[in-house]
């Protein structure tokens, strides 16, 4: 094979075991990489109903057949396993050069199960594993303990490693790399803790095989001019995703307070012209020349790295206008392991429950130093922090008294940064997305306003359908960053050109689009086998907040989502997905996507129409 490497380490901690194992060509081009492997394994390999943080969980580290050939904007990697917070599928991708090195190293993906006695860093250097002590590295941040693996490895080697939040279980515990990139929202990060496994380390150095090098080499310049001739270029790098904080403020989807309202009054102390201000450079993930991660110096005269969901998430969601304050707790959560989406609803959840005197812990909004405290003791879990590490929908659950009308969740994972009050279709798509409430899949809002808010039409189902295939489905599993397409408009014909330079092999979009679909199918299939009777179309709704409370503040007061009208839209989603009326795939639908097997044992679990 041409562009894969066709083999995948499989490592089991409990016996300090590694074994490299060949796949063949159907597996590469039925799931491409990154996500749809993941998918694949942890469907094929996976008891269904284990606890995710026993040593029965697979751990998956998953490149694709673009990784490591220096494309533009190609080193990401899929990190993904049983989620601990879900308790479905679930994954996230981080900017590192870990993912490159992993291929150099020889794999397309490693896949982690059993627990090492003692805490551990694997380093998997050319074909080779090692099982070095780590007793010194557990207690750690992420960013201490990638410095120090730094000095007794290569600089350039590529490390994943955990902070504090992983190592005791936090539910929301992230992989991080590089100081500031992070990944594996559902609680990827205590998948590798409860492995007791601190850090993974690649260094590599074969080649990756490809099929027409030259192509391959001068594509990848010409993608790289290309992305400098955009329109949008130097804007994007000079705000990268900070300039959504004033496009979510005017269009009343910026989260303020817990997403009770949509805009912020201090909304411009915390946007991208404030972010300019105090900017001291750009960083990123590698092979990237529209980096996008904003420096700045934090209200603790450390440097963290600014994103809007971070900012929306950690500022206007839990009422701190301070940029630099909200810019220290992001690094603290980057240097914890903490998802700082999760966290920002967690907080603002626990905001709003002190507010209305749900618990006896008084918490302020927008107070810096009583968000860092607690922060840390969610990371420690310490104090009522040992109950918000569990997330918001586990907390409301154990708190009761009507908490979970504010617990902003869908399948167990909290919202990301755009308030719906007034946005069915993006509803919609946290609804239906493979992790639970994300807006990787289909970020679809911006087109939605455009389009017209209200409507609950069959276009914007469409629309939400395109989307998921395209970035859930054909990004995540090349798997590549989305932003050149996304937000300077670098066309998909790109990618097309790259894999066949890559594996020699003509895919033509419409290919790709038809191993999305089996990659999203066999993940829903992945969550309804491990729900079986409990899984219900509930699960594909939004936070009911957005149904019962209307907004109180902006152009948009009083907007509410309409349950009615939403319902038959996700009626009418479940046709055109070829799903039963309770969000599960049909027999013939897995048939046409190859699925039949899956069909076959889901059968096990639940009653196929
Ligand atoms: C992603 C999610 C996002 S989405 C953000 S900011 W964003 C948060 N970033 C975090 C962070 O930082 N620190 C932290 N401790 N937790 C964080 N959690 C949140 O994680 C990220 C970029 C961004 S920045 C986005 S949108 C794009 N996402 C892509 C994607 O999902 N797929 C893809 N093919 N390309 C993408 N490109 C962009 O990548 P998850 P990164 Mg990511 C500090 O992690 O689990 O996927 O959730 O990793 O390398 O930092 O790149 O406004
Ligand atoms: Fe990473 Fe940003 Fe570059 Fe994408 S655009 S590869 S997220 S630095």
């Amino acid at each position: 094979m041409f562009g894969w490497t066709g083999v995948f380490l499989n490592v089991d901690l409990s016996k300090n075991k590694a074994i490299a194992e060949s796949y063949d060509a159907s597996m590469a081009l039925n799931f491409i990489g990154g996500r749809g492997f993941a998918a694949k394994i942890l469907w094929d390999t996976l008891q269904p109903g284990i606890d995710p943080l026993s040593p029965k969980n697979k751990l998956i580290f998953a490149a694709g057949p673009l990784t490591g050939f220096g494309l533009p904007n190609s080193g990401k990697l899929v990190v993904a396993a049983k989620s601990p917070l879900t308790g479905g599928y679930g994954d996230g991708n981080i900017g590192t050069w870990a993912a490159v090195q992993m291929r150099e190293a020889g794999y397309d993906a490693v896949i982690i199960e059993g627990k090492a006695e003692t805490p551990i860093v694997l380093h998997i250097k050319n074909k080779v594993a090692e099982f070095i002590d780590a007793k010194d590295f557990w207690g750690l941040s992420s960013f201490e303990t990638e410095a120090q693996l730094k000095t007794l490895y290569e600089r350039t080697a590529g490390v994943v490693s955990i902070g504090p939040a992983g190592e005791n279980l936090v539910k929301f515990a992230a992989v991080v790399s590089q100081e500031g990139r992070a990944g594996g929202r559902p609680g990827i990060g205590a998948v590798m803790g409860s492995k007791n496994l601190k850090a993974v380390v690649f260094e590599g150095y074969y080649d990756i095989p490809v099929a027409y090098p030259k192509d391959m080499k001068e594509l990848s310049a010409a993608g790289y001019r290309e992305i400098l001739t955009k329109p949008n270029f130097a804007f994007w790098k000079r705000k990268g995703t900070m300039s959504t904080v004033e496009w979510s403020q005017e269009n009343s989807a910026l989260p303020t307070f817990n997403f009770r309202e949509g805009v912020f009054d201090k909304a411009n102390k915390i946007g991208g012209f404030a972010m300019e201000k105090i900017k001291v450079s750009n960083r990123g993930c590698p092979q990237c020349n529209m980096t996008c991660g904003n420096v700045v110096k934090d209200s603790e005269r450390k440097e963290a790295e600014l994103d809007y969901e971070n900012i929306a998430m950690l500022g206007s969601n839990i009422g701190l206008s301070n940029l630099r304050q909200v810019a220290a707790l992001n690094r603290v959560a980057d240097e914890l392991g903490l998802d700082t989406i999760s966290l920002g609803n967690v907080l603002g959840f626990a905001m709003e429950t002190s507010e209305k005197r749900r618990i006896p812990e008084r918490i302020q909004w927008g107070k810096f130093k009583e968000a860092k405290a607690l922060i840390n003791d969610i990371a420690y879990r310490r104090g009522f922090g040992d109950v918000l590490a569990e997330g918001v929908r586990a907390t409301a659950a154990k708190i009761g008294h009507g908490t979970e009308n504010w617990a902003m969740q869908v399948k167990g994972l909290e919202v990301t940064a755009y308030d719906c009050h007034a946005a069915p279709a993006m509803a919609l798509s946290y609804a239906t997305s493979s992790i639970g409430a994300h807006h990787k899949d289909a970020w679809v809002i911006s087109w939605e306003i455009q389009f017209g808010r209200e409507s609950y039409s069959e276009e914007k189902i469409n629309k939400v359908i395109e989307m998921q295939r395209l970035r859930g489905g054909i990004f995540e599993s090349l798997i590549v960053c989305r932003f050149p397409y996304a937000e300077l408009g670098f066309e998909l014909e790109w990618y097309t050109k790259y894999l066949h330079a890559a594996t020699g092999r003509e895919m033509p979009l419409n290919d790709l689009i038809y191993t999305a679909d089996k990659t999203l199918n066999l993940i829903r299939a992945f969550w309804i086998r491990e729900y079986a009777s409990n899984w219900t179309r509930n699960m594909d709704f939004p936070p009911v907040r957005w149904f019962k409370e209307p907004l109180t503040e902006g152009p948009l007061k009083g907007y509410v989502l309409d349950a009615s009208k939403y319902n038959v839209m996700l009626n009418k989603y479940y046709r055109k997905r070829g799903w039963d009326e309770r969000g599960i795939p049909k027999k013939t639908t897995l048939k046409k996507l190859g699925l039949s097997n899956v069909a076959k044992q889901l059968k096990k679990y639940v009653k196929l129409s």
